[in-house]
């Protein structure tokens, strides 16, 4: 029996299967308790839609925090995702103080940008306070694009083992003490996840999915987090989170008016048996 309970902080996109409406019942499914904490509500998430409506939500955390201070509620796993502004920075880093427990584990999603770029709401400034987070993460899981934003390294289509290897060394002297970097590809119709965990570097790569979704980042670390909590093995969490993310891809593919998010529900109980 594993009691752990999580608290994730990120957006609440009202529609578009992102964020918290993915997280929590992914990590539910997982059989971990989940607590929310919402840096925004959008109407949608920020790429595929024009004219989203957004409701920061900054002047609101500190008076949940406090309520929870006083209450004495405290967490084994702080998870952070796509906050919004520079200011949740600063909430984080305070909730990261205030409401762990002892040895509790800290995953930092930076989430800013894909495909090279950052996304709509973002900008450098906000880059350098994500730098700050990731410092004090004991995980992080960026994807390609947002390693290289916080590295200020070029963003590229073709490089090889040493392009990815740098990013890694830099990541780590930021200060994240282990590195899970997604959607990393040395060859033609493969992709995958290179990791610097402890110091050691491990490469894992599946078939290449040609079409790409808005929220996959999410699914790949709400399912990896999942995963490792119930197992405490990372490498398995790192290969089990890309499967359910292949697998909820196919699952959509087939739907042509299903481009804003995947399919990921009716693959959910295959990969995230519950924990006993
Ligand atoms: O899935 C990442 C994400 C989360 N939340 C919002 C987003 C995005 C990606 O575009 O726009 C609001």
């Amino acid at each position: 029996m594993n009691n752990k309970k999580i608290l994730t902080i990120q957006d609440i996109s009202c529609y578009g299967q992102c964020s918290i409406t993915v997280a929590l019942p992914i990590l539910s499914a997982f059989g971990f308790e989940t607590a929310i904490l919402p840096s925004a509500i959008l109407s949608t998430h920020t790429s595929g839609f024009k004219n989203f409506t957004v409701h920061d939500l900054s002047d609101e955390i500190p008076l949940i925090v406090n309520h929870w201070k006083n209450e004495g509620i405290k967490y084994d796993v702080l998870y952070s995702a796509y906050l919004g502004e520079v200011r949740h920075i600063d909430l984080v880093l305070n909730i990261k103080k205030e409401l762990l427990k002892d040895n509790a584990l800290f995953l930092v999603d930076p989430v800013m940008g894909d495909n090279g770029k950052l996304y709509p709401a973002f900008d450098m400034s906000y880059v350098e306070a994500m730098r700050r987070l990731v410092k004090e993460a004991d995980i992080i899981i960026p994807n390609l694009t947002e390693a290289c934003y916080l590295v200020n390294e070029e963003y590229k289509e073709k490089y090889d083992e040493r392009y990815i290897l740098n990013i890694l060394n830099k990541l780590n002297k930021l200060g994240a003490k282990n590195i899970v970097l997604t959607g990393v590809s040395y060859k033609e119709g493969f992709i995958g996840i290179a990791s610097l965990i402890k110091g050691e570097y491990h490469y894992y790569e599946h078939h290449k999915i040609s079409k790409s979704y808005h929220g996959t980042g999410d699914v790949y670390t709400s399912s990896f987090l999942g995963e490792y909590l119930k197992t405490n093995d990372i490498n398995k969490a790192i290969e089990l989170a890309a499967s359910f993310v292949v697998e909820a891809i196919t699952n959509t593919l087939d739907d042509p008016t299903h481009n804003y998010g995947v399919k990921f529900e009716s693959v959910l109980s295959k990969y995230a048996g519950g924990n006993k």
